[in-house]
């Protein structure tokens, strides 16, 4: 059955302020100023696509604009650079050509997956599975290696950049297992310092971490 649209003048953001996902979208649109109104899944384990904007995959983020509705964090960044009337340098995944930053991008994205399906897991009242408890060593062994090349990652970014994709999704990532308990990050200094540096913009202030009530 069609979902039905809403009035999208001004876009809608379906997501939860407690995703890592969702705040990638939320802090793209705070860096490119563009206005939109959330709207808060209240279940994440809603098995209704109307709950996720039509969205078949039943994840979050989704944006609806009134130009369509836009599935998963990339999309919704893309769509939200087009609508911005700022112009900045935006780095996208596929400008990524040195190998250590293609593969941090690939590890960043992985791990936050990685993450999204051993906190569902938990939701859902499994206990630790063989294959949770591989996915758990392939999440400390990423953020390894994440911790291990951050330095060189940064370095190798263009450094007229305003804004990375990259970035976004490392910061929203340690942030992100710090806010959920999900592995401790005390020890991962290089990139704690990163976070550091990078939650002093404004687009991480407007959008920290919290549990929808
Ligand atoms: N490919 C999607 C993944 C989004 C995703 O996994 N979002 C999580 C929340 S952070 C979600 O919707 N989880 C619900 C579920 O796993 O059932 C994207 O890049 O946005």
């Amino acid at each position: 059955m069609p979902v039905a649209r809403e009035d999208v003048t001004t876009p809608v953001i379906i997501g939860r302020s407690s995703s890592h996902f969702t705040r990638i979208a939320r802090m793209f649109a705070a860096e490119l100023r563009v206005d939109y109104s959330f709207r808060v899944l209240r279940d994440l384990l809603s098995s209704n696509p109307e709950d996720y904007g039509g969205n078949p995959a039943l994840r979050i983020p989704v944006m609806q604009t009134s130009r369509g509705v836009w599935f998963g964090a990339l999309n919704v960044c893309r769509e939200l650079r087009r609508m911005s009337s700022l112009t900045p340098r935006v780095v996208w995944p596929e400008d990524l050509e040195a190998p250590v930053l293609a593969n941090a991008q690939e590890l960043v994205l992985q791990a936050m997956s990685t993450e999204v399906t051993l906190i569902m897991s938990k939701l859902g009242g499994t206990g630790e599975s063989a294959h949770q408890s591989k996915m758990r060593t392939g999440l400390v062994s990423m953020m390894s290696w994440l911790e291990e090349n951050t330095t060189p990652v940064l370095a190798a970014l263009p450094p007229d950049r305003d804004l990375s994709f990259l970035e976004v999704t490392l910061f929203c990532l340690v942030k992100h297992l710090e806010f959920r308990e999900v592995l401790p990050t005390a020890s991962y200094e290089e990139l704690n310092a990163f976070c550091q540096r990078f939650e002093t913009r404004a687009s991480s202030q407007e959008t920290t971490f919290r549990f929808d009530t």
